[in-house]
């Protein structure tokens, strides 16, 4: 019987091998029907890239006036949990004023308009002041959505008590975004300033225009890692 199993060994792996293929095409076939997105952390880069533009500014509501959903220009800010939405100036390290949520800080933003590049500035506070309850580290997962069909996604974890940007370009346009902080609990962390831009990504890589010959690619990449450039030893 050991030898039987042994004789039947390879079979498994031709298996293995050709679900990988079968894996590997279907995922092929997945991505491309899925939108490109790329993540900025800098705020002048994300603006320059996508030529996004500041949107309406939060008013100072004050810091213990609750909101529900609430629009401000074309964007529309939300909790998915019905919780309390404070427009005010919670955060110096933020020009102008921010959205602090009770509870964890779940906020959906609904835009009038499709867009291809949004941005927001956020603190995340830890020594700073209204934190609100104990800090948590907290990691927060941005996804982007056109109505129901989900665009993309990104995460990210903000250095504490300083200025952070989270922005994403896509080369398919969303019309919301649902951020969800996955790890952390009702200690505050702040939204200020949001940006958007209309200008679709391209991430089309560039193809080469002209150029020599495949073969001569080949030979010139071996060249380049000194296989072929060693010069024939001469005999004496
Ligand atoms: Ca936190
Ligand atoms: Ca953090
Ligand atoms: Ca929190």
């Amino acid at each position: 019987m050991t030898v039987s199993h042994s004789n039947h060994r390879p079979a498994p792996a031709i298996k293995a091998l050709a679900l990988g293929l079968l894996l590997g095409t279907g995922m092929a076939a997945a991505s491309t029907a899925e939108a490109a997105i790329q993540f900025f952390d800098a705020k002048t880069a994300f603006i320059t890239a996508t030529g996004a533009a500041a949107t309406a500014p939060f008013p100072d509501l004050g810091p213990s006036t609750a909101q529900g959903a609430t629009t401000f220009g074309d964007l529309t800010y939300s909790s998915p949990t019905s919780a309390n939405l404070f427009f005010a100036n919670f955060s110096a390290r933020i020009a102008g004023n921010e959205i602090a949520i009770s509870g964890v800080s779940n906020l959906d933003v609904a835009l009038a308009n499709p867009v291809f590049a949004l941005g927001f500035d956020f603190v995340e506070p830890e020594f700073d002041p209204n934190l609100a309850a104990a800090f948590v580290d907290s990691t927060f997962d941005v996804g982007l959505f056109n109505g129901a069909t989900p665009v993309g996604s990104f995460s990210f974890n903000a250095p504490e008590d300083a200025l952070y940007f989270a922005g994403v370009w896509s080369d398919t346009a969303f019309n919301r975004i649902e951020i969800r902080e996955t790890a952390g609990q009702a200690e505050n962390e702040f939204f200020g300033q949001f940006y958007t831009g209309i200008a679709a990504a391209d991430f089309t890589p560039p193809t080469i225009l002209a150029g020599p010959p495949a073969f001569a690619l080949f030979a010139f990449g071996l060249a380049g890692l000194g296989l072929l450039a060693a010069p024939a030893r001469r005999r004496r």
